[in-house]
């Protein structure tokens, strides 16, 4: 009988972990391990996870990031970003224009609510670091500073990732 409380305390236990982590909101990290470079961070109410960069390919003075903005609670706008490995850094997106892909400038910022966490990926919404002032390597990071409309900064230090990473 003893065994079978346990049990069932250990179910419960896991059950209300995992029902916190259902995709939807996202797991908060520690504040011990709430380092700044990041997997996921929550700072002033705005998480971000996973955000990454691509290697430099060949010789392209471009580099695109992704990762993903969510918001405890209401809303905010990303409105402006910037990072002092590139001479200037836009918001884009990818549209596909009858089979063709191509990147558009989004300006006036890009939405995260509470139910509609601001994606970028690759094919969608991406961070565009234009004019690197030199080649990223794998392994190494990149500082990025965005600013939101509610007057938030965030800083973060992000991985280089090699191309062949960028899918996964
Ligand atoms: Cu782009």
């Amino acid at each position: 009988m003893k065994g079978f409380f346990i049990a069932f305390t250990l179910a419960l236990f896991f059950s209300s972990a995992f029902a916190m982590n259902d995709g939807h909101t996202l797991p908060e990290i520690p504040s011990h391990m709430n380092t700044n470079s990041t997997k996921s961070n929550a700072e002033n109410g705005l998480k971000f996870t996973n955000f990454r960069t691509r290697a430099s390919i060949g010789n392209s003075p471009n580099s695109a990031a992704y990762g993903i903005i969510a918001i405890k609670s209401g809303s905010d706008r990303l409105i402006k970003v910037s990072s002092s490995k590139a001479n200037a850094v836009e918001l884009h997106e990818h549209l596909n224009d009858n089979g063709v892909m191509r990147m558009r400038h989004v300006k006036g910022g890009l939405q995260v609510n509470q139910e509609t966490p601001l994606i970028f990926q690759p094919g969608g919404y991406h961070i565009m670091l234009l004019g690197l002032k030199e080649a990223i390597r794998p392994h190494t990071e990149v500082d990025l500073s965005l600013e939101f409309t509610s007057g938030k900064i965030m800083k973060l230090t992000i991985p280089v990732v090699p191309i062949t990473e960028m899918h996964h």
